[in-house]
């Protein structure tokens, strides 16, 4: 995959409002401040399109950008969205704020039939939270394609890494039938093998 644009599209905060093209939608699903925003300015190579937030969890808005790109360098230029959901977990949002974030998330789950991969992502230095929990049990209920990504892998040794994705997919996926990988926005070795899932499913 080479990024050839991309630029934001919309802050959605209801249905109406999210964008009516039929282009596939990559979507990004996972606590706050686990680097939803962050995996998307690295994937597209923008320092900050994606706004990464220092108040994580304050927003109930669904940010869509939109993505040019190529599969390979003889290829046409194709187009899919990147959508940054809300983060789930926030520890200041109250019980009732926390239930409504869940609702907003699963009502854009619910309606986008455009959804090509949900991309989950979690902290690779913790074991999955009772939130990253539901949210796999309900992706896997629907049927819904997933990956699962565990982030911020340049905070640990890198001879650490492999056994440390075993042992958080143990505990996550342990049918081991998902895509389960290490990720780091701040090391590109990482990215090689997201940017062939997304080429195979968006193929
Ligand atoms: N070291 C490190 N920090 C990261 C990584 N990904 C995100 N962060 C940091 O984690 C914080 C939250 O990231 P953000 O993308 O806003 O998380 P979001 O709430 O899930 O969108 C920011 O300070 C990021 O710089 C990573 O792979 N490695
Ligand atoms: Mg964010």
């Amino acid at each position: 995959m080479i990024i050839k644009n991309s630029e934001f599209t919309i802050s959605a905060v209801s249905p109406k409002q999210y964008p009516s093209d039929e282009l596939p939608e990559i979507v990004l699903v996972g606590k706050s401040n686990v680097g939803k925003s962050s995996f998307i300015n690295t994937l597209i190579n923008r320092k900050n399109l994606a706004r990464t937030s220092s108040e994580p969890g304050k927003t109930r808005l669904i940010n869509f950008y939109k993505v040019t790109y190529a599969p390979d360098k003889d290829a046409d230029n194709k187009q899919f969205y990147f959508v940054d959901l809300p983060g789930y977990g926030y520890s200041k949002m109250s019980h009732t704020q926390q239930v409504e974030v869940g609702k907003f998330i699963e009502q854009y789950l619910v309606k986008s039939s455009k959804i090509r991969l949900v991309v989950l992502l979690i902290d690779i230095r913790h074991d999955p939270t009772a939130d990253d929990k539901m949210m796999y049990d309900y992706i896997i209920k629907n049927n819904v394609p997933c990956i699962i990504v565990a982030n911020k892998a340049d905070k640990i040794a890198v001879t650490k890494v492999d056994a440390q994705v075993e042992s958080l997919q143990q505990i996550l996926n342990p049918l081991k039938d998902l895509n389960f990988i290490p990720f780091s926005c701040e090391r590109k070795v990482y990215s090689d093998k997201v940017y062939e899932i997304l080429d195979d499913v968006l193929e």
